[in-house]
């Protein structure tokens, strides 16, 4: 009887702790680290863009693999004039807004993921309309000087959240 009291009790506050926190912020973001490691990039994937005149973003997966501190400041692409690393956010109002973030620094094993609704490169000044399926190389730059090259693959948001990797008819 008591231990069913408890659990009555705990109900109501585990559903408000949920309902405050934005969604992307709740994943638990680790990777496996070690002396010697490295920085990684996975799943790199581009949002299609049929009109070259707007903007679209770049999307990743960010691992601090290495035993040091790492600080994305920016990145770049043959596909865009310019870019910004950005961040999506929900305020009181429900209004969805975004703005530049800033460099971004990751502590050794720590993940920071790009992806719709969050954290994202968006690319301006499109060098042409982005097509499901193109291929675009991606260099992340550090503050230590680094950068790390990565090909991106544009897909549609619906294919991006179904899993499709953007290969249709091959
Ligand atoms: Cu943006």
């Amino acid at each position: 009887m008591k231990k069913a009291a408890l659990l009555f009790l705990a109900l109501p506050a585990l559903a408000c702790a949920r309902t405050e926190e934005p969604a992307p912020a709740q994943k638990a973001l680790s990777c496996v680290s070690s002396e010697g490691g490295s920085v990684s990039v996975e799943n790199a994937w581009v949002r299609e863009q049929q009109d070259a005149s707007a903007m679209t973003a770049a999307y990743f997966s960010l691992c601090n693999g290495g035993s040091a501190p790492v600080t994305l400041i920016g990145l770049s692409t043959p596909i865009a004039g310019m870019t910004e690393l950005h961040e999506t956010s929900r305020g009181e109002n429900g209004a969805v807004s975004m703005a530049p973030t800033g460099a971004i620094t990751l502590a050794p094993g720590e993940r920071v993921i790009f992806e719709p609704g969050g954290k994202h490169a968006m690319l301006m000044s499109l060098s042409g309309p982005v097509a499901s399926g193109d291929h675009a190389a991606l260099t992340l730059e550090f503050e230590d000087g680094a950068s790390i090259a990565v090909d991106a693959v544009a897909k549609s948001l619906v294919d991006a959240a179904t899993g499709n990797d953007g290969h249709d008819g091959h």
